[in-house]
């Protein structure tokens, strides 16, 4: 259990990431989010402001707070959150006061405009997520055509993440930040995670953040290689799952909003062919990361299933069911080491594990 985040990381070699297939169409997330929002719908309305450093604040008596800023201001050192006093000892700084009616009228007709482009998923008041299947060439092409869109018909600048889950379409965003677009393939997923601070990573907030930081982590790669068993006690098991999925790549709010899923599986491609004694490290790994992912959304399973397929492209299956529901990695584990000394010798090409007869959370007879 102790050595499995680094036994994972140096799995990566295995792994053939030239099964990328450009032709290939994926469910893909085009997260469009808004720059300076409130800010650009002042300007947008007073173009003398454009080239002016220009911060909005809601004010309550004395008292007022920053809540967004143009990237000039930005400049200056103003940012959201800060407090209207700091703000007004800066030189030249446009502030002006919020108009939420406006905004909010802004931000309908964008995702009324939006909903032409496919299903939308709106999150805040300047950023929802476009659902798009197809190829990640067409989904770029998409973001190119939607942000020049909205800038036309809007005069609003915008930037795009695109991702094969959520929370990468989230984190490109902010990489793309101002008017660009980011895109992040399945493949480049766990590269790209390593250098992403843990404060960008969705769901971890300041407290966690100082835990980290406290414990030498401050990156997507300093997850992978931190001893899992140290960030357990620290962060508990749930977060330490949470976070081993966004550095690994994954998405662990996934099931969140979606139907209970039937199981949950991973297949990987070997980069040479490999006989069944060299493949251990790589089959626990996927244990891992799928019991990580249950552990996350709340989600007990009984049953594990090895698929391999060999080099000649025969496949079989071995599953086995425990007594009781879990989603402890150990207790996999164990199955699928007894799998896996069933399997033929024979050179093996792909191999895959899948968690089924799933259940949600701890429930009252359940378990
Ligand atoms: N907002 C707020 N209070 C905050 C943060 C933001 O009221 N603490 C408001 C003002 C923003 C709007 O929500 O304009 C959208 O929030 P974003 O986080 O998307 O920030 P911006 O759009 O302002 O800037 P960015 O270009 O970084 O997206
Ligand atoms: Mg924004
Ligand atoms: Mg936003």
């Amino acid at each position: 259990m102790l050595k499995i985040f680094t036994i994972i990381y140096s799995m990566n070699d295995f792994v053939n990431a030239s099964e990328y297939n450009p032709e290939e169409k994926y469910n893909l997330f085009l997260l469009v989010d808004m720059d300076y929002f409130y800010a650009a719908c002042e300007i947008r309305r007073n173009p003398k402001l454009k080239d002016k450093p220009v911060a909005v604040y809601h004010s309550v008596g004395e008292r007022g707070a920053i809540l967004t800023a143009n990237y000039i201001a930005r400049k200056l050192g103003i940012k959201s959150g800060d407090s209207l006093s700091k703000a007004k000892k800066v030189k030249g700084l446009v502030l002006i006061e919020a108009d939420m009616e406006y905004y909010k009228k802004v931000s309908n007709e964008i995702f009324r405009f939006l909903k032409g482009f496919g299903e939308v998923e709106q999150v805040s008041i300047d950023e929802g997520y476009i659902l798009f299947h197809g190829t990640y060439e067409e989904a770029f092409e998409l973001a190119k055509t939607i942000q020049e869109a909205i800038y036309q018909k809007f005069s609003l600048p915008c930037s795009i993440g695109i991702g094969y889950n959520r929370v990468i379409a989230k984190i490109a965003c902010e990489y793309a930040k101002p008017n660009g677009i980011k895109m992040v393939r399945r493949s480049e997923g766990e590269e790209f995670m390593k250098n992403v601070e843990v404060d960008k990573m969705y769901g971890v907030g300041e407290k966690t953040t100082k835990l980290l930081n406290e414990i030498g982590i401050y990156k997507g790669e300093d997850i992978l290689k931190a001893d899992p068993s140290k960030l357990r006690e620290v962060l508990g098991d749930r977060t330490a799952s949470m976070l081993y999925l966004l550095a690994k790549g994954e998405d662990p709010y996934k099931y969140s909003k979606r139907e209970f899923p039937k199981s949950i599986g991973v297949i990987r491609t070997l980069e040479e062919d490999k006989n069944k004694d060299e493949i251990l490290e790589l089959v626990l790994a996927m244990v891992y990361e799928i019991s990580a992912e249950m552990q996350t959304n709340d989600i007990f399973g009984k049953t594990l299933t090895l698929k391999v397929i060999y080099s000649d492209f025969e496949n079989r299956s071995y599953s086995k069911s425990l007594s009781e529901y879990t989603n402890d990695f150990e207790k996999f584990a164990e199955i699928a080491k007894e799998l896996l000394s069933e399997v033929e010798e024979k050179k093996i090409r792909r191999v895959g594990i899948t968690i089924s007869n799933l259940i949600p959370r701890r429930g009252k007879g359940l378990i």
